[in-house]
């Protein structure tokens, strides 16, 4: 599409918008603004740089497709070149497991923004906030699938100084990039199977994060924290110490945000339906955008139904300032930089469309009009939206349809497939 068709088709979409009440230009701007965290780990298949190499905690990435980011330098390089297929605001989400020790004896429970210096000088560069995450796996201190709540009192010790200076690098990388920097708990912790005793670990996970939430001198506002739950892990099947009540009840009595994970429910229960709910009763939440394919697979995030209903519940009831979004997904089967895209490329569209949807839905709700909201609801699928788009990447200087994977192509010939 050259820029002149792709003119010719906004012009159109405004004036379709118009006539439905919406003004384009307006809703361009404020889905442009919201941030969106993109997951570090889609790059490299969740494998980090601080010298484990394996997966572990009941997560898995499946695939071999060539090119995956060895260092941090490709990594890098693979989530700059990203960066330039995806409109809008962009942050960049780290985990601790992506330290640069540069030689040194240092462990996860004394890391500082030292061993982040790069990631900072990048985020720089690349003009992007920084959120990070505690990594509670893929590490030989793990009690098995335990950490926080391990019945082992040194390992319990070292997992509560890991947490602590999460928080305490995540303050630095607030202050030096001039925006929150928003960190993810997610412990694996749970039995394979069928559990004897399910409140000692739970007692344990409550006294540590405790004293992880009660260190001094952190700005809550410089470092919302949240609390992921989950249903269960791969080997992890019986029991999760950190389920959906324990993490939103920790949450909620703490004043901290609860991590809603698309992944982390029974297979037909959508976190879309629970936004509104959990904000009943929390200032904040974390989301982390995902695609569950019959479980926590963690598949690429697609422009589906629920993603829409995501976004649809985020700006219709103005959660923008109350919630962090962030992607988690690790797909090893495609192209790694292709899928950073396609994700966050749908994440900003389903927000655009948000943006774009016409108020008469809801007006005719309150109007007890059902005939009409649903009329409504589904001619707004039919809007021009794609147009829309297009005009939106063209001005934002991004390539426009399956433009960007011939970028794509052209990266994994000259970079990856060299790797
Ligand atoms: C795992 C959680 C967690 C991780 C990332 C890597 O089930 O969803 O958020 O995927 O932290
Ligand atoms: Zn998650």
């Amino acid at each position: 599409m050259n820029q002149e068709q792709i003119l010719k088709g906004y012009e159109y979409a405004k004036e379709a918008y118009r006539e439905a009440g919406v003004d384009v230009d307006a809703a361009i701007a404020r889905a442009d603004a919201i941030p969106v965290s993109m997951n570090c780990w889609q790059g490299d298949d969740v494998i980090g740089f601080d010298g484990v190499g394996e997966l572990t905690g009941g997560i898995a990435t499946t695939g071999n497709y060539p090119g995956r980011a060895r260092t941090p330098e490709e990594l890098r390089a693979d989530a700059a070149f990203a960066k330039t297929l995806i409109p809008g605001k962009t942050k960049f989400n780290l985990h601790a497991s992506y330290a640069e020790k540069n030689g040194k004896a240092i462990d996860r429970d004394a890391y500082t923004i030292e061993e982040f210096r790069s990631w900072v000088d990048f985020a720089k560069e690349q003009g992007m906030g920084l959120d990070f995450n505690p990594t509670y796996f893929s590490h030989p201190k793990m009690d098995g699938d335990f950490s926080l709540s391990s019945t082992d009192e040194s390992t319990r010790r070292f997992w509560v100084e890991h947490g602590k200076r999460c928080r305490e690098i995540g303050q630095e990388f607030a202050k030096e990039l001039g925006q929150p920097c928003a960190i993810n708990f997610w412990m694996p912790d749970g039995y394979k199977d069928t559990c004897a005793d399910t409140k000692r670990h739970r007692d344990l996970m409550t006294a540590s994060l405790d004293e992880i939430f009660a260190e001094e001198g952190i700005d809550r506002k410089l470092v919302p924290c949240g609390i992921e739950s989950k249903l269960f892990g791969i080997g992890v099947e019986s029991y999760t110490v950190c389920s959906h009540e324990y993490a939103y009840g920790y949450a909620v009595k703490n004043g901290l945000l609860y991590t809603l994970d698309a992944g982390h429910f029974h297979p037909t229960e959508v976190i879309s339906a629970k936004i509104s709910a959990c904000l009943q009763f929390l200032d904040e939440i974390l989301l982390h955008v995902s695609r569950p394919v019959r479980w926590d697979s963690d598949h690429v995030v697609v422009l589906d139904d629920e993603l829409q209903r995501i976004m649809d519940e985020l700006v219709f009831n103005d959660f923008i300032p109350r919630t962090y979004i962030a992607l988690d997904y690790f797909d090893a089967s495609i192209d790694r930089v292709a899928a950073w895209a396609i994700g966050m490329r749908n994440t900003r569209k389903a927000l655009l469309n948000a943006c774009l949807a016409p108020a008469a839905i809801r007006e005719a709700e309150y109007a007890r009009d059902f005939t009409s909201r649903l009329a409504l609801m589904e001619e707004r699928k039919t809007m021009p939206f794609g147009a829309v788009w297009d005009y939106y990447c063209m001005k934002s200087g991004v390539k426009t349809g399956s433009e960007w994977l011939a970028a794509v192509k052209q990266y994994e010939k000259d970079v990856l497939s060299n790797r």
